[in-house]
């Protein structure tokens, strides 16, 4: 067979088609609330259905396209105003130009020399967000995901504790301690692991109800960690835990990393988006104080993943230095232009994909008090939601489930099989999407995502309406 697209403008005409594929599939029934959020099949099915076999001639163009409508068609619909499952949900078609456009360049982040647009993009949109956690100065890049920015924080606040180990490794290093709230984002404990701190040595804090840092308990468990002979250097404050949204109390926080000499660093991913607000700032007073900060625009700013960075007060080059093994090929230093703008160094990756095209396009096109109104959107469908769910609070009383089982020993045992069963349920008639789990002595409970733009109270409502429908028997 002939390779395909030697001709540009067959290649375009292909793309031309597979666009009103994606337009009418993805973006049109896509959003529409009286089609399913998903098309659920069994994994056997599916790959059936699918024909996922790779063979050794090509398909023709026609047949390409249908399989482009099959893989939109029982894709998981993540734009739908019903999708309540993920901290990402709705679409920003400025920023879904940006990301089009960027798989269209197909460049990597790391040289001016490849992407000189996009070398000092970045570097404009790092600034902008530093400049809303109030810092004039510093640095930062973007990173594939909020694990891979909390893992950055983490290695660079060891490097500067301990600059011998990006030499001589572990072996130089003592025992050393990390600390961070009881409902801290899983990545901590990641990063432990794959950094050689190891997950035994992550110390969690105790929590409030609302599922805040405890500061008192973060100044007795450092205290605990040193009398165990560990040396403390990181603590890992959140700003919107995952499930419960909890915004640590970070002047406090701030004010022990302080007298302890320890790297504070802020896992705002979820909720670093507030600083938009001046309502809503004030959730986060204090990370100025911070030394580095986690931010995906990509959960409430709607940029579509990913796009998630990992921004730093320092201004002495640390994460270059942490991470640099000046590539020859890459960085020479006698190019012809200023080698600083070749920021690929800095990153424990080589190709690094652009995640700052789709943010600043956005940003451009609704401007920061745009961004501001989102935000505050959010936090009013948040609003609208609880008083909503207050309303039927009687409701559950009234259940044929709590009447059965009040008083029954296993009630929480058989409470905790009734999210699942509800999840079940919505993903095969494809009516909506929310998440559920445990957390701390909760059983399963849902967790709900409200912030894209496109969702109205009727969909909240209709949320509510469906999980006591699925659940009626
Ligand atoms: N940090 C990723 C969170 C994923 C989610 O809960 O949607």
């Amino acid at each position: 067979m002939k390779e395909p697209f030697l001709d540009n403008s067959e290649g375009q005409l292909f793309l031309t088609e597979a666009f009103k594929v994606i337009i009418e599939e993805v973006l049109c029934k896509g959003t529409d609330v009286k089609e399913k959020v998903c098309e659920w099949r069994e994994p056997e099915e599916l790959a059936a259905l699918l024909d996922l076999e790779l063979r050794e001639n090509g398909e023709p163009q026609h047949q390409l396209l249908q399989r482009i409508r099959d893989v939109a068609k029982y894709s998981v619909k993540t734009n739908h105003p019903r999708f309540f499952n993920q901290l990402f949900a709705g679409v920003d078609y400025h920023a879904l130009t940006g990301r089009f456009l960027t798989e269209a360049l197909n460049t990597s982040q790391y040289t001016y020399e490849v992407a000189p647009v996009f070398v000092l993009m970045e570097d404009e949109v790092l600034s902008k967000l530093r400049s809303l956690v109030g810092w004039a100065e510093g640095d930062g890049i973007f990173c594939p995901g909020g694990t891979m920015s909390n893992m950055y924080a983490m290695n660079v606040a060891r490097y500067r504790a301990f600059p011998e180990v990006k030499l001589k490794g572990l072996w130089s290093l003592p025992r050393l301690a990390v600390f961070t709230s009881q409902q801290s984002h899983y990545s901590v404990m990641k990063a432990a692991a794959f950094q050689g701190i190891g997950t035994e040595n992550v110390f969690k804090v105790k929590v409030d109800d609302r599922g805040c840092m405890i500061p008192e308990d973060l100044g007795e468990t450092i205290e605990l960690a040193k009398s165990q002979g560990a040396v403390p250097f990181f603590v890992h404050a959140t700003s919107g835990t995952t499930v419960q949204g909890a915004f640590d109390p970070l002047e406090p926080i701030a004010d022990i990393c302080d007298r302890q000499g320890l790297w504070m660093h802020v896992d705002a991913a979820w909720g670093g988006s507030v600083l938009f607000s001046k309502e809503h700032k004030h959730l986060m007073r204090g990370v100025e104080r911070a030394d580095s900060v986690t931010w995906n625009p990509h959960k409430m700013m709607l940029t579509g993943l990913q796009c998630s960075a990992i921004l730093l007060k320092d201004t002495t080059h640390l994460l270059k230095h942490c991470h640099s093994a000046d590539a020859t090929y890459l960085f020479q230093q006698d190019k012809f232009y200023d080698s600083s703008l070749d920021t690929g160094d800095k990153s424990i990756q080589c190709g690094r994909k652009v995640d700052c095209l789709k943010l600043w396009l956005m940003w451009k096109a609704v401007g920061s008090k745009g961004l501001e109104e989102r935000v505050d959107r959010a936090f009013a469908h948040t609003r609208y939601l609880v008083e909503e769910m207050k309303k039927r609070e009687e409701n559950i009383f009234f259940s044929h489930f709590y009447l059965t089982y009040e008083n029954s020993p296993d009630y929480n045992d058989r409470l905790s099989k009734v999210a699942p069963v509800i999840k079940e349920r919505m993903m095969k008639q494809g009516t909506m999407m929310l998440g559920y789990q445990p957390q701390g002595g909760r059983v399963n409970f849902f967790r709900m995502i409200v912030i894209s733009p496109q969702l109205s109270h009727q969909d909240m409502t209709f949320c509510l309406n469906e999980i006591e429908r699925l659940g009626n028997d």
